[in-house]
Parts: structure tokens; C-alpha cells; sequence
């Protein structure tokens, strides 16, 4: 495969790394995240982020002083901002659905404490709302979409002294110019992900203080085929990390950290049916467990004992309803029978079956409601993720919320994101269907009920 210049730059960094600390300070900061956890993924609020992991790592690779501070951990927010306003250079923050409030409150203090910083933001919620977010948070610059390509132009330019203007030429950024925005243009994605650094998780402070990290989120792809009216895809094309640079990354963490079970993040871990075997085969060759998301429709009674044998403790499946009505209007492309197929087969191969359900889509009827009571009371499913439906931005149901007027301001609305709970039945509710939102509560009860009560058996 011919190789695009940014994979060619990204590819030449692990041969010829500039040398340690040899440029300028970047200094990256977690936000903490008030929500309340899904069971069994608690330790995904706590350990590292492999897209925050990916973009340090290109940081320290490319010579800059590079270092997290982690409010997630407890690290205390003063220290952290005064640390980061003197060693000066570039101050950067993942934006996630919940950390506007605390992104501003770190980006306004540390300009306070020294105006010559660069702050520089990155991450899904500033890619599906980048005006709103580079504009609330006054940030200097923003990068939308992937991250290592145009991290790494963008340090650049700016160990050079690069002023804003001059970085209109460096796709993939959203540069902020008083009350306005600048946009590059799109950045084509990475199709090799192989030419990426393995993540360097030492630079983690919790890491520094225990090597172990147990629990791991990890992916082996990016991108999703589906196009789904609920969902933000940050990357939209399906690019892979090959079963052999999966093997080394695999075989790197688990030397290092000791890690005994990985989540694997991908969005649909079966977009690729011949790889996915390929996959099952490297995590098998390691003493772990592991378990991952993926769509209903291609699932098969061999693969599935295949992933068994390689280690698979549960399969996270993105149901969201049991009504064909529902599920189209969502454009989920899935039928119920493959819905129901793929459960009882997962089911007998011996899988746990992990439902991720949405409570409210549009269509959503009593009828609806029922189906999906019956399917969880007659499957041995532990509907893991409930959720009443979320307009995230990006998608195509935060636009109808948009524009029935259900969301006005996007910056409050980014503040009443942040103060979700999320997993718990007195979440706020954006009604987009026919029924009162006291019956959509009372359905999330049920389901609720029955989700703790499978979860004793886990
Ligand atoms: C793992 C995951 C989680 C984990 C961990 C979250 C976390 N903080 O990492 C858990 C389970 C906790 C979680 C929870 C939620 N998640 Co989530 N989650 C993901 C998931 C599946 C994988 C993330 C990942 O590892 N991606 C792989 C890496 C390589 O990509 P990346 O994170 O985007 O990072 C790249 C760029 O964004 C950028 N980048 C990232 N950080 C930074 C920082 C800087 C400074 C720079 C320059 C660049 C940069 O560079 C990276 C490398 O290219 C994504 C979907 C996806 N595949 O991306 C959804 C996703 C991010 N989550 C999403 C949502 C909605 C949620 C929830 C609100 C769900 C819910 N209703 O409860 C909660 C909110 C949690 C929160 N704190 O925000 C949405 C975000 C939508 C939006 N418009 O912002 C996504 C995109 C899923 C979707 N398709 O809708 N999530
Ligand atoms: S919800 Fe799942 S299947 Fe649909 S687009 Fe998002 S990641 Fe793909």
C-alpha cells in the first residue's frame, strides 16, 4: 500500500525520535468526569486513553517536553494549572461529552497564569461542535478529527514561533482569531494505523506511581461502516492496525503493565470478518481475558467459538431497540431476527451478551417499549448500557433536536451535558417521541431492575 505523507511522517518518527526534551514543554491535562460509571467498564474513567495516549506519545517522540497531569486521579487543580502555566510552551486538553466546565476552568486559569501559553484542544466533543467549544474556551487552536498527523505539523510550527496565521496551511485545524474560527480543511484519515507509536503509558502519573494497570481499553481499528442517527463517528473510515502491529502493541502493554484484560474499543470489532479471526489468534497467545463492542449482523456460531477460545469474556452489542420501526428510523441497518440470532448464539458459545439499549429514539412506542422488556426478560442478556436517547452533537438527532428548538444554545447545552448523570433513571430527558416522559422513566426502571439483578449473576 503506497503510504500518504502523513503516514510517512508518522511512520519515520519511531526510526529517528528527536532527542529527549529537546524542544519546548507540552504538557497535557485529563478533566475529571462526574458521570456516573457503566458497570463493568468503571476503570475506563481511570486508566489511560488510548487517543490521548496515541498524541503524547507523538509529543514525546517528536522531541517535546512532554507530560500528563491527571485530575481524574486527584491531582490537585491548582498545582496542576500553575505547573502547567510555567513550563510554558503548549497546554493541551481532550474535549469529552462531559468536560466543557472543566476544560474552561483549566485553559481560563492557566492563560491567566501565563498569557504566552499555547492552548490547544482535541478530541470527539470539539470535532462535532468546534465552533461552540473553540470560542467558549478561547483557546488558541483546536484539532478536529484524528490527532497524531496534525499534532505533529502543528508542534512544528509552532517551536518556530509560528503565529496562527501561518498555520492555515496545516489541514485539520480550527485556528481561533478573536470572535471567529479559521478552518484548514479536512484532514485526510490515516489508513495504516501500523505507522503510529505504541503508546508510551509511563507518561501517565498514575502509571509512574504503579506500573501495573490491570483493566485496559485498547484499539485494533478505527472508524464504523454504520451510520447510525445517534452516533458521532470522529473518524469516519474504516482504517486497521495490522494482526501484527496489534501483536506487538499487545505484547508491549502486557510485558510492561501486567495487564490481564483488555476492552476492545473498536466500534465494530466485526467490520472485517477474516481479520477479526486474525485478531483472535494474537489475543490468544497472551494470559488475558477480553471483551468488545460490535454490531449484531455478522455474527456467526464459529466465530463466536472462535472468540471463546481466544479469550472473549463478553460481547458489548449495540441493540438500541427491538422494533424494526425503531431500529430503521435510526438507520441501525439491522434486522431484529439478527438481533435475536446473534444473542442466542453468543448464549450458547458461552459469551456473556452485554446489551447497550436507548431508551426514547424517535418511534418509540409502548409497543416498542414492551418488545424490549420481553427481549431482556426472555434472553440471558445483562442489559448493561441503558441510556435515554442523548442528542450528542455531530449527529444527525442533535440536528432535529436543533431544530425543533429542544436545544438553543449550544454552550448551555455542552453545560447541561456535563451535569448528566447518565446511567440513572432521573438523567435528563430530551423527549423526541409520542409518550409521556414518566413512561419512558418507568420503562428505564424496569430495565434497570433487571440489569442489576443479571449483574449478581456476572
Ligand atoms: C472508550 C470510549 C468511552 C469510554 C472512555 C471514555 C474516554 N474518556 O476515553 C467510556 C466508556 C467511559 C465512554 C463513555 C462515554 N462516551 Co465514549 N467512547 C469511547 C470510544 C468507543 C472509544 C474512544 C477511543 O479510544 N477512541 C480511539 C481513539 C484513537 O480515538 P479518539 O479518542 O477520538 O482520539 C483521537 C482524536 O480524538 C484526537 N484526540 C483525542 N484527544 C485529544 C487531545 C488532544 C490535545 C489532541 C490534540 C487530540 C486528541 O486524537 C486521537 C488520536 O487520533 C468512542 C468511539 C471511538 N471509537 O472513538 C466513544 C465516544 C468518544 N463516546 C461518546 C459518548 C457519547 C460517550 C458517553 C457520553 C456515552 C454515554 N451516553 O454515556 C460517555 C461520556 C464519557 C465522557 N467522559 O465523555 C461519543 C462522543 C460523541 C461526541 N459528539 O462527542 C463517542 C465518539 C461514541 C459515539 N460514536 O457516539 N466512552
Ligand atoms: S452506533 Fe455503532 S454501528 Fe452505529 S455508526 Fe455508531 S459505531 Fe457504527
Amino acid at each position: 500500500m503506497n503510504r500518504s505523507l502523513d503516514e510517512t511522517r508518522l511512520d519515520a518518527l519511531h526510526c529517528a525520535p528527536r532527542k529527549e526534551n529537546s524542544r519546548p514543554a507540552f504538557t497535557l491535562i485529563l478533566p475529571t468526569s462526574p458521570q456516573v460509571p457503566t458497570p463493568n467498564r468503571e476503570f475506563l474513567l481511570q486508566t489511560p486513553i488510548e487517543g490521548v495516549s496515541s498524541v503524547v506519545t507523538v509529543a514525546r517522540l517528536a522531541g517535546w517536553n512532554t507530560k500528563i497531569r491527571d485530575l481524574r486521579i486527584g491531582e490537585e487543580f491548582e498545582e496542576v494549572c500553575r505547573d502547567a502555566a510555567e513550563r510554558g510552551g503548549v497546554v493541551a486538553m481532550p474535549t469529552f461529552v462531559d468536560s466543557y466546565p472543566v476544560n474552561l476552568r483549566v485553559l481560563s486559569r492557566v492563560k491567566e497564569l501565563n498569557p504566552e501559553v499555547t492552548t490547544l484542544i482535541g478530541g470527539a466533543l470539539v470535532s462535532s461542535l468546534p465552533d461552540p467549544l473553540i470560542l467558549g474556551l478561547r483557546v488558541d487552536y483546536a484539532i478536529l478529527g484524528e490527532g497524531e498527523a496534525a499534532l505533529l505539523e502543528l508542534l512544528d510550527h509552532l517551536e518556530n514561533g509560528g503565529k496562527p496565521q501561518g498555520a492555515a496551511k496545516i489541514l485539520g485545524l480550527g485556528i481561533r482569531d478573536g470572535e471567529q474560527v479559521r478552518y484548514t480543511g479536512e484532514r485526510p484519515q490515516l489508513m495504516d494505523l501500523d505507522v503510529l507509536p505504541i503508546p508510551d503509558l509511563s507518561l501517565y502519573p498514575s502509571v509512574r506511581k504503579d506500573r501495573i494497570i490491570a483493566e485496559l481499553g485498547l484499539t485494533t481499528s478505527r472508524g464504523c461502516y454504520g451510520r447510525c442517527s445517534f452516533c458521532f463517528l470522529n473518524m469516519k473510515k474504516l482504517s486497521y492496525k495490522s494482526p501484527a502491529r496489534f501483536d506487538q502493541e499487545v505484547s508491549t502493554l502486557v510485558k510492561k503493565h501486567e495487564i490481564r484484560y483488555f476492552y476492545i474499543n473498536d466500534l465494530t470489532f466485526t467490520s472485517n470478518l477474516a481479520r477479526t479471526y486474525q485478531i483472535c489468534d494474537v489475543l490468544r497467545k497472551f494470559e488475558i481475558t477480553w471483551s468488545c463492542s460490535t454490531r449484531v449482523e455478522r455474527i456467526q456460531p464459529e466465530l463466536l467459538r472462535y472468540m471463546h477460545d481466544s479469550g472473549c469474556r463478553d460481547i458489548w452489542y449495540g441493540v438500541e431497540s427491538l422494533d424494526q420501526t425503531v431500529l430503521d428510523l435510526a438507520n441501525k441497518m439491522t434486522r431484529v431476527q439478527e438481533i435475536e440470532h446473534a444473542v442466542g448464539e453468543t448464549v450458547k458459545a458461552g459469551i456473556k451478551v452485554m446489551a447497550n439499549l436507548i431508551v426514547g429514539l424517535p418511534g418509540e412506542s409502548e409497543e416498542s417499549l414492551q418488545k424490549m422488556m420481553e427481549f431482556c426478560k426472555r434472553n440471558e442478556v445483562i442489559p448493561t448500557s441503558i441510556k435515554y436517547l442523548t442528542p450528542f452533537p455531530g449527529t444527525r438527532i442533535y440536528d432535529m433536536a436543533v431544530a425543533r428548538g429542544y436545544i438553543q444554545d449550544p454552550l448551555q447545552y455542552l453545560v447541561d451535558l456535563a451535569h448528566r448523570k447518565v446511567n440513572d433513571v432521573n438523567d435528563t430527558i430530551i423527549n423526541m417521541t409520542d409518550l409521556p416522559e414518566k413512561r419512558l422513566r418507568e420503562a428505564y426502571a424496569t430495565l434497570m431492575q433487571i440489569r442489576e439483578e443479571r449483574l449478581q449473576t456476572f
